[in-house]
This record gives structure tokens, C-alpha cells and sequence, in this order.
């Protein structure tokens, strides 16, 4: 009898079981890594997502009682513990995410002990997360203790961004004074700044710390001669924000060498930034 109980739970629960392929946040992955590939920001196996998800939502797919494997992740996580991730695969490109979500996408759930991801779907191959799970998940708790609402890490390679760490000082003030002056909107989209990291080896946990320490200050920062990190509530804003520095970025290494005629002075952009009622960081304006 209990058998059969059980039997029909399991049967109802297949039925009930939404197609994971058509998820919203799977979608999202898809539409995002794809965007920002044909934009240049993630050649080859470059850039990485991590998307905090909602457990009651990812239920309506995933049979959250079945771990496919566990991953240790070597690093302390317990502020995430039950927290699920959909993440980036190690060494997987972006530009391949669209056609094959469940080899480059993998969900994980942050285990018990902290230091352990169950994988719930994805890296169909066998692979993990991206080599910089310690950066991300690190990130994470940081934005997380400044925003509860925070759920989207994001990094990549914007080209002019990038051009931008090899002609101007890597000062976070300096930096994010010339990006301010690029676009009239800058001071309003990143009023907190941009913080930057000199030049240092990917894929370890002191890089995560470092970037973690920043993003208690910063939704942005810039790893030197490497990247760009960003974080927000969603895909969009977390997006935004880098579309918007790597514009700013553009307007720079298009003028840079050329005489500058004008610009937007340090009045306006506080006229802006009070306007617009946002939260600057005055000490980066020489007023
Ligand atoms: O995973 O971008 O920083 C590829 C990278 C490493
Ligand atoms: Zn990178």
C-alpha cells in the first residue's frame, strides 16, 4: 500500500516536472552569454555567470533531492549553504551556450559542509564550474551582506575596457573619473565607482578575496590587463553596468590620443548625480 502511495507520488511528480530546457533562467544564460559573445567581450573559453536562483522555482524543473555528483569547491562558502547557482562550465565557450546549455551550464547547490557544490543538472561531459567559483561565490556574499537582493555575478573581457588598463593608471579614483567624464550617464549608472585590482593570477582563491573585499564597495571591478567583474540584482542590471563602463571605455580609447576640446566638468557631474538622486562617491570628483 505504501508502496503504491509512493508510486503515485513519483508518477505525479514526473508529470508535474516542468521541461528544464524551457526555464527562464536557462534562457537567460543562453540569451546573455550569447550577447555578450557577439559583442567581443568573451572570446574562446573567456567570461563567466553565476546566477543565484530561486529554490522554489528551480523545483518546478529539477528534482532537488537527486545530486547527480558533488564538486569540491576549496573554499568556505557557508554563507551559501542551500543556495543554488546556475554557473558557467570550466573551459567552455560562451559562444557554444545557446546550442548546448546543459554541457556549458551547470545548476549546483551549495552543500551542508560549505565547501562542496551538488551538481542538480548540466556539465552533461563530466566538466565543473568555472575557475573562478572562489571569485564569484566569494562575490556573491560580499554583495549580499550590502544587498539582499543581489543574485547576478558576471565576468568577461570587454575589448576597450580592456585597452583602457594599458594606457590609463589602474587608480579606482583616476578610473573612474575618466569613465564618469565619457557619458552623461555614467555617474548615474555606476555612481558607486569602479573599483580596480592591479594585474594578478586567475582562477585562485587570493584573487576571489581580493575581488570580494573590493565588491563590499564596488558593483564593478576591474581586474588589471585581465577584466571586468560586475554584480547586480538581475541579468540586465548586472549586464548594464559593464555595457556601460565598456561604452565610456569605447568614447576614451577613441579620443585618448587626440586634443580633448571639451568635457563633462566635475559641477555637472555632481548636478547629475543630485538630479538623479543617486548615492556617488564624492570623493572621486575633485570639486
Ligand atoms: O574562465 O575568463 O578569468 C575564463 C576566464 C578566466
Ligand atoms: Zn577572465
Amino acid at each position: 500500500m505504501l508502496y503504491n502511495n509512493e508510486k503515485t507520488i513519483f508518477t505525479e511528480r514526473r508529470i508535474l516536472m516542468k521541461d528544464i530546457f524551457t526555464a527562464p533562467f536557462v534562457k537567460e544564460m543562453q540569451d546573455t552569454t550569447a550577447n555578450m559573445y557577439r559583442l567581443g567581450w568573451d572570446e574562446r573559453n573567456g567570461g563567466n555567470i553565476s546566477y543565484m536562483l530561486d529554490e522554489k522555482e528551480v523545483a518546478e524543473y529539477l528534482d532537488l533531492t537527486k545530486v547527480i555528483r558533488t564538486i569540491p569547491t576549496g573554499f568556505d562558502a557557508t554563507a551559501l549553504i542551500g543556495k543554488i547557482f546556475i554557473v558557467t562550465g570550466t573551459g567552455k565557450y560562451f559562444k557554444n551556450v545557446k546550442d548546448d546549455p546543459e554541457t556549458n551550464l551547470g545548476i549546483i547547490r551549495i552543500a551542508e559542509d560549505g565547501t562542496t557544490a551538488e551538481l542538480l543538472w548540466g556539465y552533461k561531459d563530466g566538466s565543473k564550474f568555472t575557475s573562478e567559483l572562489p571569485a564569484h561565490l566569494m562575490s556573491h556574499m560580499a554583495r549580499l551582506k550590502v544587498n539582499p537582493e543581489n543574485r547576478v555575478v558576471m565576468h568577461c573581457h570587454p575589448t576597450n575596457t580592456l585597452a583602457m588598463n594599458y594606457i590609463h593608471e589602474l587608480d579606482e579614483k583616476k578610473f573612474t573619473h575618466t569613465l564618469w567624464e565619457m557619458c552623461t550617464e555614467c555617474i548615474v549608472v555606476f555612481p558607486d565607482g569602479v573599483g580596480v585590482l592591479p594585474w594578478m593570477l586567475c582562477g585562485t582563491n587570493e584573487i576571489g578575496e581580493a575581488t570580494a573585499k573590493k565588491m563590499e564597495e564596488f558593483r564593478l571591478v576591474v581586474w588589471g590587463m585581465h577584466g571586468i567583474y560586475g554584480a547586480g540584482k538581475d541579468m540586465d542590471e548586472t549586464f548594464g553596468l559593464i555595457e556601460t563602463v565598456e561604452k565610456a571605455a569605447q568614447i576614451y580609447m577613441l579620443t585618448a590620443h587626440m586634443p580633448r576640446i571639451n568635457t563633462i566638468k566635475d559641477e555637472e557631474m555632481k548636478v547629475l548625480a543630485e538630479f538623479f538622486g543617486v548615492k556617488y562617491r564624492a570623493d572621486f570628483l575633485n570639486l
